[in-house]
């Protein structure tokens, strides 16, 4: 695989606006330069299947999230650890899981 280009952090007017667009569903972590949200779904395979769509498009994108999944629930925290902070990736991830948890509801 090509080596792709080391992500940059986002700026603060970058950051307010993708919180903006990412709905208060996510929210800030604290102490930390990560975003979080929860999804809850039907049940276990709606959730997996969630989790499934999501690492296809992060094996695509090189870019994991950190998730816990117990039964029907997902928690995810996304950072970028090449940047220590948050990136454009993060919120293009954060989007797309959006847009899955949408298309499983
Ligand atoms: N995922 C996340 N969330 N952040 C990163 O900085 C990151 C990643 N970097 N996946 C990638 C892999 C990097 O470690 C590898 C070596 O490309």
């Amino acid at each position: 695989r090509w080596m792709s280009a080391v992500p940059t952090r986002l700026s603060d007017a970058e950051r307010k606006v993708a919180l903006q667009q990412l709905t208060s569903a996510w929210q800030l972590v604290e102490g930390r330069d990560a975003i979080q949200r929860t999804f809850q779904f039907e049940d276990f395979n709606a959730a997996w299947s969630f989790m499934s769509r999501t690492a296809l498009l992060a094996e695509q994108m090189n870019h994991h999230p950190e998730w816990f999944n117990v039964y029907n629930r997902v928690e995810v925290t996304l950072s970028t650890h090449d940047c220590s902070g948050l990136s454009k990736n993060d919120v293009r991830m954060a989007l797309a899981m959006n847009e899955y948890a949408e298309q499983l509801a």
